[in-house]
């Protein structure tokens, strides 16, 4: 692993907040290990290896009942250690792929059939080369005739110039971490309120309240993001995702306590209700439910 890496947390706490029976864990990876899933040659970083063992046990620990594992720019767009995660589940994880547009049809109906349910479009520039937004759309018509949808990760900085490409895409979409919002401006920012009213525009779009510990200035429990994250949850609570992000990559400033993360839920999610909605109603209607799977 890379010199600097922070590894994930070797014994979070047991969270105080007792999740729902049922709740996901939407937002997670698995990296390696490289010896059985070498990590790709094009990669920025290298982490240490954090298998599907390790997530399942931590999945478990917390009080998970399923993970949306995300494909990890270190992998590439080799899905193996994905697709063994998912297949090694047992029906408890889905997944979220990377693939270039000439993937096959056969490659595709293989990652639905292990319960691939869509595909990460990366604009962070420190994570991937770019991809031009052409092959982007030659992608999303494949998967849109699956029935699955799109994932996208990009800086609040960024958001301006993809919102047309981002409203041009045919299927839901789900943006990681909020749009990465610079949580010293305030929730009244111009930058944040683009973010939200993209989402206010386009009932397609939905969004992941996800890495406090990645947007925070002000380190633990982050209190900084929480307006972020409440703002969100409350205005849009049928189109919000949960997930620790385990292990973590490339944290710089502190590796996160799993079962502290777990206690933000309540604080940016404070009704059952909404919380219900965030950790189990929709993470089951985009992940679970009857897809069309056909190309
Ligand atoms: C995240 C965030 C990061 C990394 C990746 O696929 C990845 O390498 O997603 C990051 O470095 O911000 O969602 O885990």
């Amino acid at each position: 692993m890379d010199s600097n890496w922070i590894p994930f947390h070797p014994n979070p706490k047991r969270p105080d907040f007792a999740l729902p029976e049922g709740a996901v864990d939407a937002h997670c990876h698995v990296f390696g290990p490289a010896a059985k899933f070498p990590f790709a040659p094009e990669r920025k970083y290298t982490p240490c290896d954090a298998g599907k063992d390790k997530l399942f046990e931590l999945r478990d620990f917390l009080g998970f009942e399923r993970n949306v594992i995300v494909q990890a720019t270190c992998h590439g767009k080799d899905n193996a250690a994905l697709v063994d995660a998912l297949r090694a589940s047992d029906g408890k994880a889905r997944g979220i792929a990377s693939v270039s547009p000439d993937v096959t049809d056969a490659e595709l109906a293989n990652m639905d059939s292990a319960g691939v349910r869509g595909v990460r479009f990366n604009f962070v520039r420190r994570l991937v080369d770019a991809t031009p937004k052409e092959v982007f759309t030659r992608i999303a018509t494949r998967v849109a005739r699956l029935g699955w949808h799109i994932v996208v990760y990009f800086e609040a900085d960024d958001l301006q110039e993809l919102v047309p490409f981002l409203e041009s895409l045919p299927t839901v979409i789900v943006v990681d971490h909020m749009g990465r919002p610079d949580v010293t401006k305030g929730v009244d920012h111009p930058d944040f309120r683009r973010f939200v009213d993209l989402m206010a525009r386009n009932d397609n779009i939905w969004c992941k309240v996800t890495c406090p510990e990645r947007l925070t200035v002000s380190g633990p429990p982050y209190d900084d993001v929480v307006p972020y994250a409440a703002a969100i949850v409350e205005q849009f609570p049928d189109r919000v995702l949960w997930g620790t992000d385990w292990p973590h990559p490339n944290m710089k400033s502190h590796m996160p306590d799993d079962g502290a993360l777990v206690n933000y839920i309540p604080r940016i999610a404070p009704t059952p209700e909404a919380q219900r909605k965030l950790l189990i109603d929709n993470p089951m209607r985009l992940y679970w439910a009857q897809h069309t799977g056909e190309q």
